[in-house]
């Protein structure tokens, strides 16, 4: 099978996973914009039906669709054309592509009918003992399994791959798509046994009660590993396709592997930096995870110089020059591809170091549960993630529906909108974690909100918000178009960057992922297994809760 073929046999799944995360991305950005309004002091939301006129049911649907399902879906079709492109060859079972695509859709089927109908205003986070309606739990177990069904696909693909290429490298493009698998099996261990051990069973009526601090825990064991797996595929895109796309080459491209593998031992053993106030965890475990959080900032520290490095030489390459100069020889206006990618690192930078101030255990009380934790986010999933994903889709339509491109000029000025609207909205937002404003509060109807004083902040907010609605239609429009109504055929191909210097010989153990699973796994037990232990044999379990 020759590679358009291979795409051929795989387009549909991954062309229905994209525009099902994209329908995600529009109905979650609806009530983004809602809350965003909130902060200025505007409530839109009563002019909705009821019940869908309830804050915490649109924060939850804001949270769940976006960070649960535009993310999966989105995942699942890139790091499944990855896998394709890297090894040129077909995923080894069509069958299992086709479960994880029906075993997702019915997860977040599953998961989104309680949630519209008010029978789960649990938030993204569904911290026990808010209780949800049972179906909320399974719909984001299937999810969770689909993502296990798609990363065996991955590896049964290499597999073969490597039976018969057992004396090379594995591709880079592919060894980076199987580390964020190996990285995620790993992590998603603990909502899934909360999920199965806790909540399912106590929703269902078969447990009385359920401990809400080993809940949590469990929810963090995997809720901060989750933010890597929805960064490494933008990095993928950075480090394996953006130097291509800038005519330059990866500047290095053993420092890749080593960041790709890095993310494997650091992400899991850092959750409690979620929870340095949370009772009854000694500090000495929350300091451990803070020191641990400092050596995941490490791969994202090299990252800025790799990539940065790669992106430079591409510019020089062009006829750049100077200090600085040859940052305007880049495409920022002429190519969205590659734009939405260098606008998404410039946010990212920021929440790098927002990232860094939280997890500062004396700093992080000042910020924790503030406006500023939404902050932070929105810079980094909403901001770089998003418009990494923005970019490449600009690319990935095309290639997968065979159809060209609708319009580049809208599509920079759709990455151009959303990086203002996020910087805007994120400068807001943390200018009110500083003044003391709380997070996930309908501010409109607390008594103590002081608009007068937070104006300014607020208006950024709504601002911001705005803008990224205007931004997101724009987007939903640029890619129905393209679907639609775009009749010259598409001339794309996969971008994939060549590394600055041949590589001839790399140590074997950044060709290999089983010994950085070993010292997770040490990692792990030392980090987590005596608090998870103490805290299930030593806090009390309650009964569910229903506030809303
Ligand atoms: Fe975070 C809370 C710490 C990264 C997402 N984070 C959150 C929550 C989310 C989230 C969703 O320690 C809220 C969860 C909730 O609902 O409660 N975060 C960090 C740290 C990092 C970090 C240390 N976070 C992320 C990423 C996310 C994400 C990535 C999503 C994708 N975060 C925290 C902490 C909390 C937290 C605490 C809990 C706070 C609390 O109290 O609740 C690090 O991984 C960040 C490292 C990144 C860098 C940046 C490197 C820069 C690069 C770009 C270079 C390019 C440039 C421009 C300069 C060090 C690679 C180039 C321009 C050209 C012209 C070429
Ligand atoms: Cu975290």
């Amino acid at each position: 099978m020759n590679l358009a073929e291979i795409y051929r046999r795989d387009a549909w799944h991954m062309r229905w996973s994209l525009y099902i995360s994209f329908v995600m991305l529009a109905i979650g950005g609806f009530y983004g914009t809602l809350q965003a309004l909130d902060k200025m002091g505007v409530d839109l939301y009563r002019y909705l039906p009821d019940p869908l006129y309830r804050y915490y049911l649109g924060l939850t649907v804001h949270g769940v669709t976006l960070g649960w399902m535009f993310t999966v879906f989105f995942i699942i079709a890139f790091l499944n054309l990855v896998t394709i492109h890297g090894l040129r060859r077909p995923l080894a079972s069509p069958g299992l592509a086709k479960a994880t695509f029906g075993l997702a859709v019915l997860g977040a089927v599953a998961a989104l009918i309680p949630t519209f109908t008010n029978e789960a205003s649990v938030l993204w986070t569904f911290y026990a003992p808010l209780q949800a309606h049972p179906a909320f739990y399974i719909g984001l177990t299937a999810i969770v399994v689909a993502t296990w069904t798609a990363g065996i696909n991955a590896y049964l693909t290499w597999r073969s791959w490597k039976r018969e290429h057992p004396n090379v490298r594995t591709p880079l493009m592919s060894f980076a798509a199987l580390t964020t698998w190996a990285m995620w099996a790993l992590a998603s261990v603990g909502v899934a046994a909360s999920m199965l051990f806790q909540l399912i069973p106590w929703s269902s009526g078969l447990l009385a009660q359920v401990n809400p601090l080993l809940n949590r825990s469990l929810f963090w064991f995997t809720g901060h590993p989750v933010v890597y797996f929805w960064l490494l595929p933008a990095y993928i895109s950075w480090y394996t396709m953006l130097p291509a796309q800038v005519g330059g080459r990866l500047f290095s491209e053993s420092l890749a592997r080593l960041v790709f593998l890095a993310f494997i031992p650091f992400s899991i053993p850092t959750g409690l930096h979620h929870m340095f106030p949370d009772p009854g965890i000694p500090h000495s475990t929350k300091l451990l995870h803070a020191i641990l959080t400092f050596a995941v900032v490490f791969p994202s520290l090299v990252t800025a110089f790799t990539v940065v490095a790669s992106v430079e030489e591409g510019a020089r390459r062009n006829g750049g020059t100077g200090r600085f100069r040859w940052i305007l020889r880049l495409p920022w206006l002429t190519n969205p591809a590659v734009s939405g990618q260098l606008l998404g690192m410039v946010l990212f930078a920021t929440g790098g170091i927002t990232g860094i101030i939280n997890a500062s255990y004396g700093m992080n009380l000042v910020v924790h549960n503030t406006m500023w934790i939404p902050g932070h986010l929105h810079t980094q999933v909403a901001g770089a993630v998003t418009l990494t994903w923005m970019a490449a889709s600009f690319w990935l339509i095309p290639l997968l529906t065979g159809k060209k491109l609708w319009s580049v000029r809208l599509s920079t000025l759709q990455v151009w909108t959303w990086f203002f609207g996020m910087a805007i909205m994120a400068r807001g937002m943390h200018w009110m974690g500083m003044a003391g404003v709380p997070r996930r509060v309908h501010l409109t109807y607390a008594p103590y909100a002081l608009f007068d004083e937070w104006r300014l902040a607020g208006w950024l907010v709504g601002a911001g918000g705005v803008l990224l609605f205007l931004s997101g239609a724009l987007f939903l429009y640029v890619i129905a178009m393209t679907v639609w109504f775009s009749r010259s055929p598409a001339q794309v191909e996969v971008p994939e960057a060549k590394p600055l210097h041949p590589v001839e010989r790399m140590p074997l153990v950044l060709d290999r992922i089983t010994p950085w699973v070993t010292v997770t796994v040490v990692l792990i037990a030392i980090a987590w297994l005596p608090s998870i232990y103490r805290i299930a044999t030593t806090h009390p379990y309650v009964q569910g809760w229903r506030l809303w």
